[in-house]
């Protein structure tokens, strides 16, 4: 351990769609987690290694908390619970434009008596007048759960150092946990996978953004300097690939194309992206599926 060098673990946890994972990403200054309009967009804990001159803050972004009757968001759920006591601090995030709900008083409840330190952060403060931010400041230091209440837009931020130093001055002394090279712990293939879900997120509604997983089966170097990538796209129902495929194979082929721009952007190289859809009826009850998917968690 070098002298003072300080490190820690700081998880992410919040009711759906508040914007922890647009927070990991602009902390991070890069895109380490995949966001959506769509509640229940993360289903895995994510790890982003934030590298600082003295000190590293990992980051844990997580699945949104919320009640449901299916394994797979039984699982997530479980998988944000498990990290409020590893963790040095817990960085519990409220949407301000929605106030502090029943779901937030659901997900605050979880936590209530998790002896970790607790940060609120307020999130798209960009949404509301000031003196409704005020007003919603006033009745979260009620609470007299939390050390900082720090309104933020994970959005439109220029400068979000002072957050940083705030949870800088939680952690404390510790090892490089992370070499310097490592930004997050999931495997590339993972987060290309991340990436072609997104994008089905965003071009589709009802039922089909939550029903799909997408797994990459294989990534192969073509030798002219093109990288293939061989992905299935699951879902749940004959009608939902139907959808996903899209008349003459429009929808995947707009699926790719914009998957495709992506990580050509990201990795610096041509892609040749090869997706395949398949039905895999009830996956999100079923724990082998789930698992065979990359949404493990731990204890599960
Ligand atoms: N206006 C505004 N929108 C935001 C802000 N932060 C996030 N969003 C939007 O809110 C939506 C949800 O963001 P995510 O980061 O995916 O939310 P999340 O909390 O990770 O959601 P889950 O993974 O489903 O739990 C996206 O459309 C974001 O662009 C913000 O500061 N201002
Ligand atoms: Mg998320």
């Amino acid at each position: 351990m070098s002298d003072g060098f300080k490190s820690g673990y700081a998880s992410i946890v919040g009711r759906p769609n508040v914007g922890k994972s647009t927070l990991l990403n602009r902390l991070m200054a890069q895109k380490v987690a995949v966001t959506s309009k769509r509640p229940q967009t993360t289903r895995n804990k994510i790890t982003g290694v934030l590298h600082l001159p003295n000190a590293q803050i990992i980051l844990v972004d997580t699945p949104g908390i919320h009640k449901s009757e299916k394994t797979l968001n039984d699982m997530m759920v479980k998988a944000s619970l498990s990290t409020f006591s590893d963790v040095d601090l817990i960085l519990f995030m409220i949407s301000a434009d929605r106030g502090f709900s029943d779901e937030d008083e659901f997900v605050l409840n979880s936590m209530r008596w998790v002896k970790t330190r607790k940060f609120l952060i307020i999130n798209k403060i960009d949404l509301v007048e000031k003196t409704s931010l005020l007003n919603l400041m006033a009745e979260m230091s009620q609470k007299d759960l939390f050390e900082e209440i720090i309104p933020v837009s994970a959005l439109k931020d220029e400068d979000l150092d002072p957050l940083k130093n705030l949870i800088l001055n939680c952690l404390p002394e510790g090892p490089e946990y992370f070499p310097k090279d490592m930004i997050t712990d999931c495997p590339e293939s993972f987060l290309f996978g991340e990436i072609i879900r997104e994008k089905i997120l965003n071009l589709t509604r009802f039922e089909v953004p939550h029903s799909v997983a997408v797994v990459v089966e294989d990534m192969q170097e073509q030798g002219n300097g093109v990288l293939r990538i061989d992905a299935t796209i699951f879902a749940e129902k004959d009608s939902q690939k139907k959808i996903l495929i899209g008349e003459g194979g429009s929808m995947l082929k707009t699926i790719g194309r914009l998957a495709r721009l992506e990580l050509e952007k990201r990795l610096g190289a041509k892609i040749f992206l090869k997706l395949f859809v398949k039905v895999k009826a009830n996956w999100r009850d079923q724990r082998r599926a789930i698992k065979e998917f990359g949404y493990t968690h731990d204890s599960f």
